[in-house]
């Protein structure tokens, strides 16, 4: 009958030491389980980040594409001569306070078909496009004088 107690007794033990070992293992397991840990927060506000973007810098045009070169008309004179690029408008500017005319010709006279003849009246503005290469006369036919060249390349 001892025996047979110490056996039943051996085995509630045993049974117990597994139920504990159990427990141990599984609690060593639970704590091995990771543990979310609050990151602390890096991202901090970003100042000055926005920095004002580069000033549009426009790449000049190819030569010929939509330039614009200005003749400033003062003093019953044209001013001088011009080179532009073939596409180039040239954009006369009346500067006196009487009319002139910017024309294709020489000393006032337009050659037979005018390529351009703008008509100025005082303070105004107007432009012909040059598409062509070539060397061309601007004379003004109110004032024989004002002659000017014109070199398109
Ligand atoms: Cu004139």
């Amino acid at each position: 009958m001892i025996g047979r107690i110490f056996l039943f007794g051996t085995g509630v033990v045993s049974l117990l030491l597994l139920t504990l070992i159990y427990a141990m293992v599984s609690g060593q397991y639970a704590e091995r389980q990771p543990t979310p840990e609050p990151t602390p927060s890096i991202a901090e506000p970003s100042r000055g980040s926005a920095e004002p973007s580069a000033s549009v810098n426009p790449e000049p045009s190819p030569a010929g594409s939509g330039e614009v070169a200005m003749v400033m008309i003062e003093n019953t004179s044209f001013g001088g001569d011009l080179t532009v690029a073939a596409g180039t408008a040239v954009q006369f500017t009346n500067g006196d306070d009487f009319a002139h005319t910017a024309t294709d010709g020489t000393d006032g006279i337009p050659v037979a078909d005018p390529l351009f003849d703008l008509q100025l009246a005082a303070g105004a503005s107007d432009s012909f496009t040059f598409t062509e290469p070539g060397t061309y006369q601007v004379t003004c036919t109110l004032h024989p004088t004002m002659n000017m060249t014109i070199t398109v390349e």
